[in-house]
């Protein structure tokens, strides 16, 4: 990294490469290391890998906004690949219906019924798999398993194609970043997939109850407008389900290598809840986020200037050794909220109660039945431009 005459420090990495992708914490340290903003120099855009300057972005969408795109592409300029998101993708005063609407549909009060559901649900899904052999992939038969078993059923999809959920959101996940492979990997199978996923998002496909139901409902009563309504079904589907799988992914890695940490949990399985935070702090499902400038900002003597994007690294923020202790430790005597793996401020993922309830039924499930997790195996990296996921992940356990 070198000074030149804007004051940032100016990085030739691409953090969207494949090497980078496959282990992002050198380049995240590089990152910290070089100041508070970063130009790269590759995307023309600006970088913050520290926590403070993270947060403060994230809160701050006075001076960084959604509504040009939440990626690389400014959609002042860039037509978006799908009409964008009345959530993800928007500023107040726009944003804010649909959040108060979705908030309610979302909050610990309406999803307290799901709860001894979706314990019965881990509990008959953790059974059958320890019916079988002891040494299993942990990412479709748990990761992927459990959220896909209870999230579609929740929201009231209807039919037996829930295994489009999964590629949609990973390739809207890569659309984030740039044009690259995974990109147009993921670009073949896009049109049927994003027709299949709003085809589920009409009154008539959802079931009569549900987050769908609860979100249609709001029109009755002239919350949001009919023609919002889809839409928003659409963010469940879009930001509810590879989040889910690559967070249990993320705490099961965690459990499968630090055995003592697995002990603390089945000795008190209260931490079921902080475990799943502490994993998501330290690996950061979702490791990136971009907004885009609304003026000329000015930032520890960078200015930047209005409509640019600037790249924030969730992943990098939840390890900067400035606001964590042994960042790099799974932890779970660490109390880790206030991590920005679910983000911060008015975009602070609205979800985020129905993900802990989902980790923690199946975290508490499995802590029950088994005294012992370990890896068996190398596990493989699935790699997105925002995602840090797993796609395999062979374990041993043992009963108890
Ligand atoms: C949406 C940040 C991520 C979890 C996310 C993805 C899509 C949407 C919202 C959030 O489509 O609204």
């Amino acid at each position: 990294m070198t000074i030149t005459d804007t004051q940032a420090a100016v990085s030739t990495d691409d953090p969207f490469s494949t090497e980078i992708l496959e282990d992002p914490l050198p380049f995240q340290q590089r990152l910290r290391e070089a100041g508070e903003v970063v130009r790269l120099e590759k995307y023309d855009v600006h970088a913050m890998g520290r926590y403070e300057t993270v947060r403060s972005a994230l809160v701050n969408w006075q001076e960084f906004q959604s509504a040009a795109g939440v990626g690389l592409s400014n959609f002042t300029r860039e037509k978006p690949w799908r009409p964008p998101s009345l959530l993800l993708e928007a500023d107040p005063p726009h944003h804010n219906a649909p959040r108060e609407v979705l908030a309610k549909v979302l909050s610990p009060r309406s999803i307290r019924a799901l709860e001894p559901m979706w314990a019965d649900d881990a509990e008959r899904l953790v059974d059958d798999l320890l019916g079988g052999p002891l040494e299993f992939d942990a990412v479709p038969e748990l990761a992927e398993a459990f959220p896909l078993r209870v999230f579609p059923d929740a929201v009231g999809l209807p039919g037996s194609d829930r295994d489009h959920l999964l590629p949609y959101g990973d390739h809207l996940f890569n659309t984030f970043g740039p044009e690259n492979s995974l990109v147009q990997r993921g670009a073949q199978r896009a049109p049927e997939l994003s027709a299949w996923v709003n085809a589920q998002c009409s009154r008539e496909s959802l079931a009569a109850t549900g987050f769908g139901a609860d979100i249609w409902a709001a029109t009755d009563r002239g919350d949001i407008t009919t023609a919002q309504a889809p839409l928003i079904v659409r963010s469940l589907l879009s930001a509810g389900v590879d989040t889910t799988v690559h967070a249990i992914g993320a705490v099961l890695h965690a459990f499968a290598t630090h055995p003592a940490q697995w002990e603390a949990l089945r000795s008190d399985p209260r931490l079921a809840r902080r475990a799943f935070d502490e994993a998501i702090r330290l690996e950061s499902p979702v490791q990136t986020f971009f907004r885009t400038t609304t003026r000329d900002v000015e930032l520890d003597g960078t200015v930047i200037p209005e409509g640019h994007k600037i790249l924030m690294f969730l992943g990098s923020a939840n390890r900067d050794p400035r606001r964590w202790d042994n960042p790099d430790e799974f932890d779970l005597s660490r109390d880790p909220s206030g991590h920005v793996g679910f983000g911060m401020g008015i975009h602070q993922c609205v979800g985020q109660h129905v993900a802990r309830l989902e980790a923690a039924t199946l975290i508490t499930a499995l802590a029950r039945r088994v005294r012992t997790i370990e890896l068996s195996d190398r596990p493989r990296r699935h790699l997105n431009n925002t995602l840090r996921a797993w796609e395999s992940m062979p374990v041993r356990v043992t009963l108890a």
